[in-house]
């Protein structure tokens, strides 16, 4: 992608598909003027090359004897998103009208945006740092609340913020550095050695613990699992169908109904899980029956919660046997946390009389439920939240930054060139050297918002936006 911003660009950027309302956008020092051409207003209508954003209603000739009726809003630079003259058409959204409308723009001389484009220029106009404008991608690529947050962060300039701090105090250290250079010959001490000492020091703690409390997007990217398991007949895909609120599962008093592994986004209040349901395990009557027992193991083995389903109705001997094997999957396959399910509740001839469930592993919590008649359901959520809430995944959700490959990668070598600066001054190094790596270090760091970035790097950042954004 070339970096030309002296042309002007459109693009269809409401999401492809019919819908209530569809939206062209144009940017670009002839955004006006063309507009201008094609467009009819209103008499109402104020005029549209004013200072600040204004609206007007009219109508688009879009082709012989096709007239549209549009929204035309009009943002004047340097106040606009791109920080460029912009102008955006809304109409109802019809992919048909939509590209009649922008083949319109496009014979009037305009070009069809690449990728990102439109935030690409929000960036070189210095409207978004560079870590915004990726944060803006990964507000349209989130698939989970957790992403959606974060890149709300990252947008918000969290990371932005964080960097422009340790930038300016680090350019503070080269300028004193820098300055001892010059004024070697005279006796003049810009700053003791003691004192740089200190502030890359703390320079350095505070990049450790950025890299040490963030999470990679890609780990956002992963969902905590929770696999619902048990004896056959445990009402496990009962207990699914009531936890997402819909009819996923095949429920039926027939032991071995599920077969495959049933998965589904569960949303809690502290963001979102995989519920799988799985298989029942326990004697293998076919090879079917095995195969589904196998996969059930590897997604337990795997997981980031069990919840251990057992028929709290069910007599002594049904429940032994499903002791038993529980007993055994957990000796083969210790899940990292497990909840006991004491399902089927309203069987019981005194509900109220407590449950005893062996064995006592890890203290993990026993919540008696009913999936039938969703008694005690919220309890069952509340434990699956708080278990989770120690998941890199949901807790991030409340803390720490999500980087990107690119931005960790530039925070951990901007960590590397302070570290090594330091050390350059406790062995009494040149203060040319020091220098050096400061500025590598300011390079490395100065990345991150934007500052010094080649333009392959803006390539493949932008390359992954839909046209429009
Ligand atoms: N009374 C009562 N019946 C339940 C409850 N939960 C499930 N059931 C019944 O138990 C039977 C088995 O339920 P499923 O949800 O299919 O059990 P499952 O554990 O998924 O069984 P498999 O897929 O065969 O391993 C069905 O007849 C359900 O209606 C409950 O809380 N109370
Ligand atoms: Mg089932």
């Amino acid at each position: 992608m070339l970096y030309d911003t002296e042309d002007t660009i459109v693009a269809v950027s409401s999401a492809p598909g019919s819908s209530a309302r569809g939206i062209l956008r144009i940017s670009g020092p002839e955004s006006l003027q063309s507009l201008d051409r094609v467009f009819h207003p209103q008499l109402s209508c104020d005029s549209l090359a004013t200072a600040s954003w204004s609206r007007c209603f009219g109508c688009v000739d879009v082709s012989e004897g096709i007239t549209v009726a549009v929204k035309a809003y009009s943002f004047p630079g340097p106040r606009s998103y791109t920080g460029q003259d912009m102008v955006e058409l809304h109409v109802p959204g019809s992919a048909a009208l939509l590209q009649m409308l922008l083949q319109r723009f496009l014979a009037e001389g305009c070009r069809l945006a690449d990728p990102g484009e439109f935030t690409a220029r929000a960036f070189l106009s210095g409207r978004l740092d560079l870590s915004e404008a990726e944060a803006v991608g990964e507000v349209i690529a989130a698939q989970s609340d957790a992403q959606l947050r974060a890149a709300q962060r990252l947008l918000d300039g969290d990371l932005h913020r964080f960097c422009g701090e340790i930038l300016s105090r680090l350019t503070d250290i080269t300028a004193l550095v820098e300055a001892h250079i010059d004024f070697s010959q005279e006796e003049i001490e810009f700053a003791s050695p003691e004192q740089l000492q200190t502030e890359l020091s703390d320079l350095e703690t505070s990049l450790a613990t950025l890299l040490r409390d963030s999470v990679a997007w890609e780990q956002l990217e992963h969902l905590p699992h929770v696999v619902l398991a048990g004896a056959a007949n445990a009402g496990k895909s009962t207990l699914a169908n009531a936890l997402l609120g819909i009819d996923r599962s095949v429920v039926s008093q027939i032991a071995g109904t599920t077969r495959d592994i049933l998965t589904a986004p569960l949303q809690l209040t502290t963001g979102e899980c995989l519920l799988m349901d799985t298989a029942g395990l326990g004697a293998v009557e076919d090879i079917l029956a095995g195969q589904s027992q196998m996969l059930t193991q590897n997604v337990i083995a795997a997981c980031d919660l069990l919840l251990w389903v057992f028929d709290a109705s069910a007599d002594q001997s049904q429940q032994q046997h499903e002791q038993t094997l529980l007993q055994q999957l957990i000796a083969q396959f210790p899940p990292r946390e497990i909840i006991f399910v004491a399902n089927k509740i309203d069987q019981l001839p005194n509900p109220d009389e407590p449950l005893i469930v062996s064995p006592n592993y890890q203290q993990a919590a026993v919540i008696a439920v009913s999936a039938l008649t969703r008694q005690n359901l919220p309890q069952l959520l509340g434990a699956i939240e708080d278990t989770l809430h120690n998941c890199p995944q949901v807790s991030a959700d409340q803390q720490g930054i999500a980087l990107t490959a690119r931005q960790r990668h530039a925070l951990q070598a901007g960590a590397a060139a302070v570290t090594q600066a330091r050390q350059l001054l406790a062995d009494q190094e040149s203060p040319e050297l020091l220098a050096l790596e400061l500025r590598t270090a300011l390079d490395e760091l100065g990345a991150i918002s934007g500052q010094v970035v080649p333009d392959d790097v803006l390539d493949r950042i932008f390359s992954r936006f839909c046209v429009g954004k």
